[in-house]
């Protein structure tokens, strides 16, 4: 991982920004910044100097982890004040708007006119993958896929749905996951047409779609993988609707590139399931980036102005939901490349049936 590079570009942000100090507060931005994967720091970055406060907890773990940065653990064991401290003496201080509690606000000594509120700084360096981080995020999109077929052998009707996700989950761990992406989600028959359903005690029948959405989280970095199968026959209208979300999906996977809108994506995904009839049905965005948190900058929304670059890493995951009947969503990681698009995921998505 390139961390001087990543300093760099801060620094620059900064300087663009017109401030010499950034307190970093948020996790996962530290991590980035300086390597750091403990649950408790914080981070001053200013022009010549990169500091950052732990607790004596973490005192083996940040000399073997911090890069690039000096490492304080006050004797006390308070890092706000100790930050503060350090932070008073620069005239404005930038501070992570969407991180910064009211709590955390109130140690800073600063008065309000001299924090200046920094707004995705960090997440904007992050969108734009190097090389070692893809390569990071592809391993955990491997581990994830290798579980999937191998447990859905294990399924048999009534089983609970939380007992499927209990399958999956172990084999990820055995298989080497550091932790899950998020709780996995396996959402069957009506239950399926809930969007972010998550696993429940309901029995999966014999006749169903059901909605598996999951991810691992290898060396730090997470996978996200949707894939919607069928216990039994599937039913003429289950194949009609399941075969819509997967040609929304590829339509849209095709308009992925450098410099087309994240709203041309969404678009693209949105015209197919219209052009079905189910347009209502796809009630949420089509994606969204990923890297050390599941949910990353771009967004790929309906809205979103902001243009693909190569070595961003989103999901393409277009999804119908009908109530009382069920939903299908179909997810996919790719990669934009200087020419297009890689499909990170190797999961088939020809209609498996259990
Ligand atoms: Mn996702």
């Amino acid at each position: 991982m390139n961390y001087p590079q990543r300093i760099s570009r801060l620094r620059q942000r900064m300087e663009n920004e017109g401030v010499t100090a950034l307190l970093v507060s948020s996790l996962p931005n530290t991590r980035y910044l300086i390597g750091f994967s403990g649950s408790n720091g914080l981070l001053l970055v200013s022009e010549d100097r990169v500091s950052f406060w732990t607790d004596s907890r973490y005192r083996e773990q940040s000399a073997q982890e911090v890069q690039g940065a000096r490492v304080i653990i006050p004797a006390n064991g308070d890092i706000w004040t100790a930050a503060a401290r350090q932070a008073n003496r620069f005239r404005t201080v930038a501070v992570e708007a969407a991180c910064l509690t009211l709590a955390q606000r109130q140690r800073l000594t600063l008065p309000d006119e001299r924090l200046h509120p920094a707004v995705n700084w960090v997440e904007e360096l992050r969108a734009v993958k190097e090389p070692e981080e893809v390569e990071a995020i592809r391993r955990a999109i491997h581990l994830a896929s290798s579980v999937f077929e191998p447990t859905l052998e294990k399924f048999h009707p009534g089983m609970k749905e939380t007992e499927l996700a209990g399958h999956l989950e172990f084999a990820l761990r055995q298989a080497g996951g550091e932790g899950l992406s998020f709780d996995t989600i396996v959402a069957s028959g009506v239950h399926a047409a809930l969007v972010h359903g998550r696993a429940s005690s309901k029995p999966i029948g014999s006749k169903e779609f059901v909605i598996l959405d999951y991810g691992v989280i290898l060396g730090g970095y997470v996978s996200d993988m949707t894939r919607t199968i069928h216990t039994g026959p599937v039913p003429r209208r289950a194949r009609q609707v399941y075969q819509a979300v997967l040609d929304a999906q590829l339509a849209a996977i095709a308009a992925v590139r450098p410099g087309v809108t994240c709203a041309t994506v969404d678009a693209a995904a949105r015209k197919v399931l219209q052009r079905e009839g189910l347009g209502d049905a796809f009630s949420h965005s089509t994606g969204h980036g990923l890297g050390l948190e599941v949910h990353e900058s771009p967004r790929v929304s309906r809205l979103s102005k902001q243009r693909l670059a190569p070595g961003q890493v989103i999901t393409i995951e277009p999804g119908v939901y009908i109530p009382g009947w069920g939903g299908v969503r179909i997810e996919d990681v790719v990669l934009v490349t200087e020419s297009g698009v890689e499909v990170l995921t190797p999961t088939t998505k020809k209609l498996l049936t259990v």
